[in-house]
């Protein structure tokens, strides 16, 4: 049986969110991400700002310069909670195979339920309207047999747009479309791809496998097997979720250790949040590295106590780290690390350790403030040297 895998995002969520609190703010140019005079990024930038050429991850000033009558807000991370939450309650209502990816998205499998709810867009339109009478904020949907493909085709919709590409129709959708609009091309491999004169996902479709996993090894093979509309993932369940990661292609490749290691910061805070936000605990920590020649590895080191501390998953990928780079001194493209072999909810601190209970302390002191005021209100001293270089392309999964 063709399955029917949605993808549902949210439309413009921070600044939807404040809009539900303030209608003043409705049809307006309105940023989520500070003041004009701080120096922070663009979070969320309304559908109006867009217009003047906002997005997330540009510069606050920039912002401020594009279209001086923005509204810029700081940003209430309980407030996005909160609507996260109810979110996700109406989806669990479709079905049980809900995986949030983030806040304001997830995938939902429906294979089969189709005696049950009627024609799948029916099912589609019925969902739309009950996140826009509860939650008072638009979503957009993507209908197809695969997640990939369910993904595109949810941006595409956007704003409050609703798109089914059907099964067979796979290849011809993605075809015409720019390769930016294919998750996992980053700004690197669309620059690296443009000197083959690859363009739109349809050309990338077509290129030799054996050049694609030159270039990009495995994940070149990925790439273009979605680029085709392959895509056999499964939606996981957000209670069996395994591990957590995040990754990030750096601005150069650099051997630059304290680029990295505050690099390794960043998404280890990342991650750690994650893994608060679930009231769970980690024992494995995992390290990723990819090579200038795409070379990519995996380091991991599994703990006998397991945590959701920051101070102690860094520790671990940095010791990773330096025994990678001790035995292949060669400029790294791509970090990334990960968590597995979760446990939890319940906490298993080690009560007798009072320097992990002040840990533990401090790393819920940042998460309150963080939830005040956004994930970069607060930048650790280890993440500062890569604060200006924080930005569009840290992708993460699960
Ligand atoms: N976000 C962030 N920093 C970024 C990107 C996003 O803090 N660099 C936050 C703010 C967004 C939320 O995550 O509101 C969801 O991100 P999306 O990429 O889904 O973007 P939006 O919901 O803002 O807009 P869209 O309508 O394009 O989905
Ligand atoms: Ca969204």
């Amino acid at each position: 049986m063709e399955r029917q895998i949605f993808h549902i995002d949210l439309d413009s969520f921070f600044v939807s969110a404040e809009q539900v609190l303030n209608h003043d703010l409705l049809g307006k140019p309105v940023v989520v991400g500070g003041h004009p005079d701080s120096r922070g990024v663009v979070a969320c930038a309304s559908y109006e700002a867009r217009k003047f050429g906002l997005h997330a991850g540009m510069p606050i000033a920039t912002a401020h310069r594009l279209c001086p009558q923005t509204i810029f807000l700081p940003g209430n991370f309980s407030l996005y909670r909160d609507f996260s939450a109810r979110f996700m309650d109406i989806l669990a209502d479709f079905s049980p195979d809900l995986e949030p990816g983030g806040l304001d998205e997830a995938f939902l499998d429906l294979t089969g339920f189709e005696p049950l709810y009627g024609p799948t867009r029916e099912t589609a339109r019925r969902l739309k309207s009950r996140i826009r009478d509860e939650l008072e904020i638009t979503a957009s949907i993507g209908i197809a047999t695969c997640k990939v493909v369910a993904k595109v085709a949810s941006d595409f919709s956007k704003p409050d747009g609703l798109v089914e590409v059907a099964a067979g129709q796979e290849i011809s959708f993605l075809a015409p479309l720019p390769i930016k609009d294919l998750p996992g091309v980053g700004p690197k491999m669309q620059e690296a791809l443009k000197r083959f004169g690859v363009s739109t996902i349809g050309q990338l479709a077509k290129l030799p496998v054996s050049l694609l996993k030159d270039q990009f090894g495995i994940h070149g093979e990925m790439i273009r097997r979605h680029a085709n509309g392959i895509d056999d993932r499964k939606v996981k369940r957000y209670d069996t979720v395994k591990s957590i990661s995040r990754e990030t292609t750096l601005e150069q490749d650099t051997l630059d250790l304290h680029l990295l290691k505050a690099t390794l910061k960043h998404l280890t805070e990342r991650i750690g949040a994650d893994l608060r936000l679930q009231e769970r605990q980690a024992r494995c920590v995992t390290l990723k590295l990819r090579y200038s020649d795409f070379d990519t590895i995996t380091r991991s080191q599994t703990q006998k106590q397991p945590t959701d501390l920051d101070q102690v998953i860094f520790n671990v990928g940095s010791e990773l780290l330096d025994n990678c780079l001790s035995q292949r001194r060669h400029p790294i493209r791509l970090i990334g690390i990960g968590i597995s072999n979760l446990t939890g909810p319940e906490k298993q601190l080690n009560l007798l350790d009072t320097s992990s209970q002040k840990l533990a302390y401090l790393d819920q002191a940042i998460d309150q403030i963080r939830k005040k005021y956004g994930f970069s209100a607060i930048q650790t001293g280890q993440t500062l040297p890569i604060r200006n270089h924080l930005g569009h392309t840290e992708k993460h999964s699960r």
